[in-house]
């Protein structure tokens, strides 16, 4: 075994000094450059730890420090490695470990650039494979395997060289520095991460963990369901679109339950400028932002903050904001014609400057102030891009980081950020959730007409989209949450196929990221609603399978097109095969057995696993948890506004849910006294029980409250215990509380902002096989919701209250005894 360890240096950017030594722990020194190393091994796990010190007394300009490591594969045949790619738009699959190694780009380091970790390899990597993070080799998707890669915290950009040495595989991970050491300074990098195994998927999920770890990444997030403008009205959407769509999504709320409803692209008077709107938006973003909330959905909002045209009035009154391209000129991020129709120039942010940084952060504070909570952050590699910055000493890969804490900081740690054309490694730890793949398009694929020589992978396109979020499905929630971009559901106004919507929706069902659709409602038609609710179940139950990281790619090293993914959990598995092909292709599964030709641009859904015996519902306040939020929190900052109110609810004047409007909407009670009372309450001892029960056995398990979301997620995280659930909302706008109804029900005696009889019936009109139980303990919302289940669990005054009726319930004190009895029940049936 030979190790090598290498950093290239010197004043000529363009082509610096290799300098070589022996990789070993300890310190080596290297031209005027003295590397520390540290090794930590554990079986077939290896983890470095460099520094590099300039131990000269000259400043010295480090473009990159790597290790190469040989693996002796002992009669493997032809091998073959994940190409990954540097940004979510990057093309990212299989490919063969050939000697030719990557093809040379067809165009300039501009164009290659925006999609590699680095616009041209260093000239002794010719005849190398290049893969931008990360990478895993392999014969096969089952045999002896190994992964490598950089642990990335937004200070280095990691690249992973391979090439075919005889019967030998050469590994060189190396980290993109570009900086200038001053004498006696040091710099402590980004680790490096090498495993072997036996199974390429599990090699990538166990980098993935790992990487998820040291650089402290955000996977806690609930899963995301939501609608976007882009891809229906692209750059044409208008005010009149959004809330036409908005509305629609009130009346279709109890079949297709979605959270946030995104504006994208279209909005802004000039990219640039987001807090300006065009004519198209007369009123601005705030009522934008207000009529979403009041229609009880999350406001999110597009943005590209890290670009902007000249037209814009950021360039315009700063130039000298933007950052050069080294030859005089302005660095280009990218040409694009709808913002800039003059010559289609985009420019950049430059990060390094501090007076950059408090911009950014005064337009997210804004944002954030006008009540968006979602933000779609897009166009993230230009900031990246090969440039002159005002502070050269700032890696590239820092200044998206930069620009990214200052987003985070502004909104707090409440709001979703979405990184979107984003490099992977840089944004771990500060994104919740991050598109992996290109653009999806209401076509196969990308048009002739477009296609750019080099960069066809990652152009928008269906068929580009299904090929990433299949191959990058192992990130999901140990990086972030996936973002595999939306869904399109419409049968009209598309060129998809049947066939080819369902492969999309099949690939975005069946890995469980985040669910996003992009449909003006008008065109979806029953069977575009069908496929969109069975789409939304099938994610949902995914991510909810070994919380998010059950599922593998099929196929994963295939040079053509993975072959699908399999989320495994107990004896429950979903698999997606899918053929992204032109032509008939198997795809065999051995467990659940399954062994089809699929047609051409085709999917297949397969399942698992015995039914589920039932759905259980439960209450939340009082039941789920000890205590009652809402009537506690009533009683301590509304105890003026209570009895009158109260009365009139007892009188029937008021329903309950506008009793709830007369105690919270508006009230004045600091968020950190809510916090503090949050601190307090207590999980009904046999809670986790319950999930973990269902959870094992696949029993749907939902959480219905007439409560509110933020207590919930923000139990949730202070209980690490995750269940999805259906509520109200509440947040804090100005200086007060303001409140809206999750799923009214005017059918409903209840009077409730989320009627659980509604919920329970949504859920029976897609399952009637299914039976459903109910566990609560009040009268006033979990009464029709008992009524409508089968199996009912009642204490408290929704006992009594169903005593009186003369409706037969299981008692129970904790949720340990509705386990008992389920268990107890579900084995007399057995
Ligand atoms: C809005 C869109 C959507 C989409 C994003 C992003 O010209 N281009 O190279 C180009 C690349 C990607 C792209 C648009 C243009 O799509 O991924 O979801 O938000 O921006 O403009």
């Amino acid at each position: 075994m030979s190790h090598r360890l290498g950093a290239r240096f010197g004043p000529d950017e363009a082509a610096p000094t290799l300098g070589e030594g022996i990789l070993t722990p300890g310190r080596v020194q290297i031209g005027p450059l003295e590397l520390g190393v540290s090794l930590e091994a554990h079986g077939d796990r290896a983890l470095w730890e460099l520094a590099v010190t300039n131990v000269s007394r000259a400043p010295v300009r480090v473009d990159s420090v790597f290790v190469g490591l040989r693996w002796q594969e002992h009669g493997l045949g032809d091998l073959r490695f994940l190409r990954h790619g540097w940004q979510s738009w990057s093309e990212t699959r299989g490919h063969a470990l050939d000697t030719a190694g990557t093809p040379p780009f067809p165009s300039g380091p501009w164009l290659r650039g925006m999609f590699h970790a680095r616009g041209a390899p260093p000239a002794d990597r010719a005849g190398w494979h290049e893969s931008d993070l990360l990478t895993v080799v392999g014969a096969s998707d089952e045999g002896p395997a190994c992964a490598a890669g950089v642990l990335e915290r937004g200070h280095e950009l990691g690249v992973v060289y391979l090439r075919r040495d005889g019967a030998d595989l050469r590994i060189e991970v190396e980290l993109v520095i570009e900086t200038t050491l001053a004498p006696g300074a040091r710099r402590d990098l980004d680790p490096i991460r090498l495993a072997l195994g036996h199974d390429a998927n599990r090699l990538l999920q166990e980098h993935a963990d790992e990487h998820g770890r040291a650089a402290g990444a955000r996977t806690g997030a609930r899963f995301q369901a939501g609608w976007c403008s882009w891809y229906h009205f692209f750059h044409r959407v208008d005010e009149d679109a959004l809330l036409r769509n908005l509305e629609a999504l009130v009346s279709a709320r109890q079949d297709v339950p979605v959270d946030v409803v995104q504006l994208d692209d279209g909005f802004q008077r000039a990219t640039g400028d987001w807090l300006e709107t065009n004519e198209k938006f007369p009123r601005g973003l705030e009522p934008v932002a207000r009529e979403i909330r009041a229609a009880g959905f999350l406001p999110g909002l597009w943005t590209a903050p890290f670009v902007a045209v000249p037209k814009s009035r950021v360039f315009e009154c700063h130039p000298e904001w933007m950052l050069s391209d080294g030859a005089g000129g302005l660095l280009r991020g990218l040409l694009h014609r709808d913002w800039n129709p003059v010559d289609g120039a985009v420019h950049v942010l430059d990060l390094t400057r501090e007076d950059v940084i408090e911009h950014v952060e005064r337009t997210f504070a804004a944002l954030h102030g006008m009540g968006f909570v979602y933000h779609k952050l897009d166009f993230l590699y230009a900031a990246a891009m090969e440039a002159r910055a005002a502070d050269p000493d700032v890696t590239r890969a820092e200044r998206v980081r930069r620009g990214l804490d200052a987003v985070r900081r502004a909104v707090g740690e409440r709001d979703f950020l979405l990184g979107c054309g984003c490099p992977q490694g840089v944004a771990v730890g500060v994104v919740d959730g991050m598109r992996i793949g290109p653009d999806v398009a209401p076509r196969w694929e990308t048009d002739a007409a477009f296609v750019v020589p080099g960069i066809e992978a990652t152009q928008p396109s269906t068929r580009n989209a299904v090929r990433n979020v299949l191959a990058r499905a192992f990130m999901h929630r140990r990086l972030w949450l996936n973002d595999p971009d939306c869904l399109m559901a419409r049968t009209t106004d598309t060129n998809l196929s049947r066939e080819e919507a369902a492969t999309l929706a099949a690939a975005i069902g069946g890995t469980g990221g985040m669910l996003i659709f992009s449909d003006d409602w008008r065109s979806l038609g029953d069977e575009g609603r069908r496929l969109l609710a069975d789409t939304l179940e099938l994610a949902r139950e995914v991510d909810g399978m070994g919380g998010g990281r059950a599922v593998r790619t099929l196929g994963l090293l295939d040079p053509e097109f993975p072959h699908g993914s399999l989320a495994r959990h107990g004896a429950h598995a979903v698999a997606a095969l899918v053929n992204g092909t032109d032509r008939p292709a198997p795809r065999a599964l051995v467990s659940p057995r399954a062994e089809r030709t699929l047609a051409p641009r085709s999917s297949a859904l397969v399942r698992e696993g015995p039914p589920p015996p039932l759905a259980l519902f439960c209450d939340f306040d009082g039941t789920f948890l000890v205590q009652d939020v809402g009537s506690t929190l009533a009683r301590r900052y509304a105890a003026d506004r209570r009895p009158a109110a109260w009365a009139r609810y007892e009188r029937g004047e008021l329903t309950a849910w506008q009793y709830n409007q007369e105690i919270l909407h508006g009230l004045r009670c600091p968020p950190e006294d809510l916090e503090r009372f949050l601190l307090g309450v207590e999980l009904d001892p046999g809670a986790r029980e319950l999930v973990a029960w269902c959870r094992e056995r696949g029993v749907p398990f939902r959480v219905l409250s007439d409560g509110f979301d933020r207590n919930l997620d923000r139990l949730q995280e202070r209980f690490e215990l995750r269940f999805d659930y259906d509520c109200n909302r509440l947040w804090y706008e100005g200086d007060v509380w303001r409140i809206a109804a999750g799923f009214p029900n005017p059918d409903c005696f209840c009077g409730t902002g989320t009627c659980k009889r509604g919920r329970i019936e949504a859920f029976r009109r897609r399952h009637p096989e299914i039976p459903v139980g109910h566990i609560g303990n009040g009268r006033v919302s979990d009464l029709c919701g008992a009524e409508a289940a089968d199996w009912i669990f009642a204490k408290d005054t929704l006992a009594e209250e169903l005593t009186a009726r003369g409706v037969a319930f299981e008692p129970f004190e904790t949720l340990y005894d509705v386990v008992a009895v389920l268990e107890r029940r579900l084995a007399r049936r057995r």
